[in-house]
């Protein structure tokens, strides 16, 4: 039995909906697994489309589970990063498109998750943030390359660096999405376009998100690594513990000292 997941079929759409609304759908490493298992399991015979969103009015994704990463070790934390990619990645070459519908906050893990998706639309209250930084951290689920692939490298570093929060106009401007919506409309435009996708030809379809793979595959397997090598190399550090204890206190963070 999902607890943290549902899924849905459209015809030949199958709609995934992230639902740990508790804590804003943040991903702890539950969720992961029961998203493996999904996408393991999806029939392609009657599945030509995928839609992934966030239950409720305020979350797509709010991270990865900050509460469960706080105490990780650097090898714990090397893994969790691991095991994260390797899920993106199967989301990234699935043989179908994957919609992300980001219907609110989409921040570190969850802005990385739709970024691994073949196509982003947003609701108007949506916001996206990759603010690791901010928690004595990086990205660890391929953010960084991902957002400079999509939205060039000047946005992406200014993003990356700062932990800047882009509203749903912003995002549309630079690309991370490619059209907004109301929240109400959001679920039944990701369907339409589902929908015109599976109006034609699968292999057509397949054939294309393959060669569009293939292309950037050599590239960002060998980042993904030396991602999670830092990524790991951020924990076990005075800045991270404090930042993560911070947050889960609802208080401000010491300021970073370095250690
Ligand atoms: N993790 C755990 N719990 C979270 C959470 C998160 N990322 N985001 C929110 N929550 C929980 C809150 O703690 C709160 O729980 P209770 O206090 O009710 O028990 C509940 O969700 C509701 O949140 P708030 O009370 O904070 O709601 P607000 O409306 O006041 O604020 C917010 C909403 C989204 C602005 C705020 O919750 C927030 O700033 N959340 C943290 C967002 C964030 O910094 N996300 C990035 C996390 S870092 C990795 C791979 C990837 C990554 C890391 C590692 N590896 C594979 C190793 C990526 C890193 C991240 O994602």
């Amino acid at each position: 039995m999902m607890v943290n997941i549902k899924i849905e079929q459209k015809d030949y759409i199958a709609i995934i909906t992230i639902d740990r609304q508790q804590a804003l759908n943040a991903l702890n490493r539950e969720l992961l697994n029961q998203l493996k298992e999904l996408l393991n399991n999806i029939n392609y015979e009657t599945t030509r489309c995928l839609i992934l969103t966030g239950a409720g009015e305020k979350a797509f994704v709010a991270g990865a589970d900050i509460a469960y990463m706080k105490t990780l070790s650097k090898k714990q934390a090397e893994e969790f990063s691991i095991i994260g990619n390797s899920i993106f990645n199967k989301i990234e070459h699935l043989p179908i498109p994957v919609i992300a519908a980001v219907n609110g906050f989409a921040l570190g893990g969850g802005c990385e998750l739709a970024l691994a998706c073949d196509i982003r639309i947003a609701s108007d209250n949506a916001v996206f943030s990759q603010p690791e930084v901010s928690l004595g951290i990086i990205p660890g689920f391929g953010g960084t390359f991902r957002l400079s692939r999509l939205v060039g490298e000047g946005i992406a570093k200014e993003l990356l660096f700062t932990g800047d929060r882009v509203k749903a106009p912003r995002a549309l401007e630079i690309g991370l999405v490619n059209a907004v919506y109301t929240l109400p409309e959001l679920l039944e435009k990701a369907i339409e376009m589902g929908e015109k996708i599976c109006k034609n030809s699968p292999i057509g379809v397949s054939a294309i998100k393959s060669v569009m793979y293939e292309v950037q595959k050599a590239d960002i397997y060998g980042k993904m690594y030396a991602e999670a090598e830092y990524f790991g190399n951020c924990f076990e550090t005075e800045d991270q513990k404090e930042a993560m204890t911070a947050m889960l206190e609802k208080r401000p963070a010491k300021p970073f000292t370095g250690k």
